[in-house]
């Protein structure tokens, strides 16, 4: 059994060629909930929406997040009330986008909740509607707030998630961040990690993806003591985010934007880590943090490619 730690776009697009190399269900999918919010009374769970979607080919391939082939009346009819709401009212917020066909999964999501169901088997649920045989598990079904800490107009203001990624278009300087409910929220998937003969930590933002899975409750010491098995993918090419702001964030918290910046972050949890041919100088810098370094085309143009580069992460530990 595989078990793929993810956050969304990267961890979703290696999915897709994960699933040309192995069954399918001999995945599970643990996804970050961190980036989770409520708007206009729904509960969003975006990663999740993302791995879904894209998982069942539905996703948006140029927006990287949404269902392709979207309509957006919903949104566009907002604007009526927003004209009308009282000035400190968030209702009619329309800086998050919800397209009319992605609606209906958030629509699901919160009436299943409010049944009190979990959000495990509400996702669960969602995956079988979209014929998705992989497992897929929320981190948790407690919630987790990830607060990011901004410099805006000269003072520091602590902002949501989504209220720094898709409100401010993850433009301004972070100088902080903080997973709020970890200390509390109990991890859902302890027993798969154990049973996992590998764990995948896929190429997603080290801070705001991996961040919250591994500041739940044992999970850092759970990968530690099988840290032979766990392989990572480098999300940083050359310096740079493949996809958000994951290089800046980096830099901007004091960690070196490369891949050597990456093993570090991952050296105590994980023994290899998978690295884009354009660092390949640096594969001896990454080998003195202490971790095996597999050099390969890890841009995910094309089915081959993702499901090569799914190859040699397994060859890591098979
Ligand atoms: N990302 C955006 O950049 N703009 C949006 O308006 C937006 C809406 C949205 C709605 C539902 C959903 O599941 C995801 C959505 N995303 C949007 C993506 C998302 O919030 C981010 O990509 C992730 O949180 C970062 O992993």
């Amino acid at each position: 059994m595989i078990t793929v730690l993810a956050g969304g776009v990267g961890a979703a697009r290696f999915l897709r060629g994960l699933v040309l190399e192995v069954d399918p269900q001999d995945i599970t999918v643990v996804v970050n909930t961190g980036d989770d919010t409520m708007m206009h009374g729904l509960r969003i769970s975006p990663d999740l929406d993302t791995v879904t979607y894209t998982v069942a080919a539905a996703i948006d391939p140029q927006r990287g997040w949404g269902l392709a082939n979207e309509s957006w009346i919903a949104m566009e009819s907002l604007a009526r009330y927003a004209a009308v709401k009282p000035d400190s009212s968030s209702a009619a917020g329309t800086w998050f986008n919800l397209g009319d066909r992605d609606l209906a999964t958030h629509l699901y999501r919160t009436a299943r909740l409010a049944e009190g169901a979990t959000l495990s088997e509400v996702t669960t649920e969602i995956a079988r509607a979209w014929g998705i045989t992989m497992k897929m598990m929320p981190m948790s079904d407690d919630p987790v707030s990830t607060m990011v800490d901004i410099i805006e107009d000269g003072a520091e203001l602590r902002v949501s998630f989504q209220e720094y990624f898709v409100k401010r278009h993850h433009g301004v300087p972070v100088t902080g961040v903080e997973f709020i409910g970890t200390k509390t929220a109990q991890p859902t998937f302890l027993s798969t990690l154990r049973d996992s003969e590998v764990v995948i930590i896929a190429p997603s933002n080290p801070i705001v993806s991996l961040g919250p899975i591994r500041a739940l409750g044992h999970v850092d010491s759970t990968l530690t003591a099988m840290r032979s098995q766990v392989v990572a993918i480098s999300p940083i090419v050359a310096g740079a985010a493949l996809k958000g702001p994951a290089d800046r964030m980096l830099t901007e918290l004091g960690h070196e934007a490369s891949v050597v910046g990456v093993a570090r972050l991952y050296a105590p949890i994980c023994a290899t880590l998978v690295i884009d041919e354009q660092d390949a100088h640096l594969q001896t810098a990454v080998e003195r943090e202490g971790l095996r370094c597999l050099v390969t085309d890890t841009i995910m143009r094309t089915p081959e490619i993702t499901q090569s580069l799914a190859r040699v992460v397994l060859s890591a530990v098979r």
